[in-house]
């Protein structure tokens, strides 16, 4: 797929060999995103709180997050159903793997934003639609039903998609819905590159990485394993703790913050 136009005109003046081009690339998906009308302004913001937190984890993937990651693949896979709760800013970063792993994992697909418009929700699942969805749910009205004990848009998901579902991913996502979702005794897998967030400390698994580079490990580890005997994905899941993951990640945290300027 050709690069939108704004894209490619903001991405040819960051230079390859830049140190921090990677980084760079991410912000003008997400400028690109607001300006089609994906991403909210406060999400350009809560990206910068994500931004903070990749630097002081080295900006790739650690070893915590690649477990968490394997064990959230196991989970999913296990699951009788699941559902990956999309916004604005995991859209405009990477609805291509999103609606990989959707398929890989049979996975529903549903547009759940906190900032409720619905224009933007249509935007968001013509996109996702555009790179190969099949079905997008959180669209249709008729099909609304409410998380109780949430004063946010997002409590009003779809009763074929998040409600139903025994296994919710959610990424970039606030803490009320994350705890309203485990209380109902639902298996809660987030994406979130700060460990201290409600968010991180409510999931039952939580990666602490970026989700652009999440995202595709996600996609190929599930490809990996899917084969694996139940029992054998089980054993994985029954061996993780998130809680000391989650202590580690915090430790990596600590520890580069204190060491001299890279
Ligand atoms: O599209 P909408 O209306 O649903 O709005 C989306 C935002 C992101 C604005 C909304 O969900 C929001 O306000 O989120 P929060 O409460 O600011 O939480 C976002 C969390 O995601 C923070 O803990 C950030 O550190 C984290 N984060 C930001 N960018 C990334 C990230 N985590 C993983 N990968 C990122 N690229």
């Amino acid at each position: 797929m050709r690069a939108p136009k704004l894209l490619e005109k903001m991405t040819h003046k960051i230079p390859s060999n830049h140190p921090r081009a990677s980084s760079l690339i991410i912000r003008e998906k997400l400028v690109d995103g607001f300006n089609r009308g994906i991403v909210v302004p406060q999400g350009l913001i809560a990206h910068g709180r994500g931004e903070a937190f990749d630097y002081l984890l080295g900006e790739k993937t650690t070893k915590y997050a690649y477990d968490a990651e394997k064990v959230a693949v196991c989970i999913l896979l296990l699951s009788d159903k699941s559902a990956i709760s999309i916004n604005g800013n995991t859209a405009a970063l990477c609805a291509k793997d999103l609606v990989k792993l959707s398929y890989v994992t049979k996975s529903r697909i549903e547009v759940n934003i906190f900032h409720r418009s619905v224009a933007r929700s249509n935007t968001i699942a013509r996109i996702l639609r555009k790179e190969g969805s099949h079905e997008v749910l959180g669209v249709n009205t008729k099909a609304k039903s409410i998380i109780y004990g949430i004063s946010s848009n997002r409590k009003f998901v779809d009763k074929e998609g998040i409600m139903d579902s025994d296994t919710v991913l959610v990424a970039l996502e606030d803490g009320d819905r994350t705890e309203s979702l485990v209380r109902m005794g639902k298996k809660v897998i987030s994406v979130d590159l700060n460990p201290l967030s409600r968010t991180a400390i409510a999931s039952n698994v939580t990666i602490i990485d970026n989700i652009v580079r999440a995202m595709p490990y996600l996609v190929e580890t599930t490809k990996k394993i899917k084969n694996m005997k139940r029992s054998s994905l089980e054993k994985i899941v029954d061996q993780y703790d998130n809680q000391y993951n989650l202590d580690k990640s915090i430790k990596l945290i600590r520890g580069n913050a204190s060491s001299k300027r890279r």
